[in-house]
């Protein structure tokens, strides 16, 4: 049966922000047009600082700790969980920076209220942020683009963490990464045939520093780790499929070689290759063999998912 109250709860992941998070709570709006009830849900992810007596004095319904700094992946998820339980309808994910606008939840969460989408993802306008240098924001087109690859979908900003999401969705999504749940959920989305919106938003001026990008270095090194993660992850035939047909052709190519000078040099000499050649080709069955195993091992974890998901309902 449909349950005709439409719940929204918007989770704030936080650590350390007891100086930003009344700034951002100002913000959010009391009602939202097609919404009858939102709850706020703060996840302090081991604050050291006052962010719970903060969040307590606000007012705000939900707070849920973990007993130290898991970081802000584990915190999402930990959140997205949460929210299910307090039986949400709908979950907008808000940063504690009020880097985000609240008033711009309504245009976020439209097309999951239209049944147009299952996540939307609010997309920055990168090209007009001031506190973004012009490589920051190269890469960030960069890393959107190279997302549009990988998954498939039209994502227009994909590290953006103003994103909203149907119940359902977020009972699909599991969070494996301990650094970024933002390439994840998308990657998730599109293997689970959810569909992901892009909605243009505004941002704020920033109150601080990012404190999830220390470098842009750093910020590449992550991308690039975690980029080849989720591809060994979520595409793991095709990345052994392709390793084993690299070996498999040196191989070969080496094999061939061999055989060339056999024949016009009455077989001697290039014994060596000839070893070279048997490595290359065994490994490349070897990997051939692991394309298999993993292919079946993500059979496996998809029943597996299927279970877990009717188990949640
Ligand atoms: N749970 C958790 N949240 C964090 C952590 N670091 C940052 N955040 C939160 O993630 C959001 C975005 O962080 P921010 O430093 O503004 O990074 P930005 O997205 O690059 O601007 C804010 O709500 C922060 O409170 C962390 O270690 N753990
Ligand atoms: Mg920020």
């Amino acid at each position: 049966m449909y349950n005709s109250i439409m719940k929204l709860i918007i989770q704030i992941p936080c650590y350390n922000e007891e100086k930003t998070l009344p700034v951002t709570y100002k913000e959010i709006p009391e009602s939202i047009g097609g919404i009858d009830e939102i709850e706020i849900l703060v996840i302090d992810d081991g604050s050291a600082d006052n962010t719970v007596e903060t969040a307590k004095n606000l007012g705000i319904k939900h707070i849920v700790s973990h007993s130290k700094n898991l970081g802000l992946a584990r915190a999402f998820d930990t959140g997205l969980k949460t929210s299910l339980k307090l039986g949400a309808d709908i979950i907008v994910n808000l940063d504690a920076d009020n880097q985000y606008r609240a008033s711009d939840i309504d245009k976020l969460i439209k097309p999951l209220l239209d049944k147009k989408a299952d996540i939307v993802i609010g997309a920055r306008p990168i090209e007009k942020i001031k506190s973004f240098s012009p490589l920051k924001k190269v890469l960030q087109k960069l890393g959107s683009f190279v997302m549009r690859k990988i998954s498939g979908t039209d994502v227009l900003d994909a590290p953006s963490g103003f994103r909203a999401f149907t119940k359902e969705a977020a009972k699909r999504i599991n969070i494996f990464d301990n650094y970024t749940y933002t390439m994840e959920t998308i990657i998730q989305a599109s293997k689970k045939g959810l569909t992901v919106k892009s909605v243009p938003v505004e941002v704020n001026e920033d109150l601080r520093p990012s404190r999830l990008v220390k470098s842009n270095f750093d910020y590449i090194k992550r991308s690039v780790f975690t980029m080849m993660r989720f591809i060994i992850i979520y595409r793991p035939f095709k990345f052994f499929m392709i390793i084993s047909l690299i070996l498999f052709f040196l191989g070969l190519i080496l094999g061939l070689r061999f055989l060339y000078f056999y024949i016009t040099e009455s077989g001697t000499g290039h014994i060596q290759s000839l070893i070279l050649c048997a490595i290359l080709i065994l490994m490349g069955v070897q990997s051939l063999f692991f394309a298999i195993i993993a292919d079946l091992l993500a059979i496996n974890r998809k029943l597996i998912e299927d279970v877990q998901l009717n188990i949640k309902k």
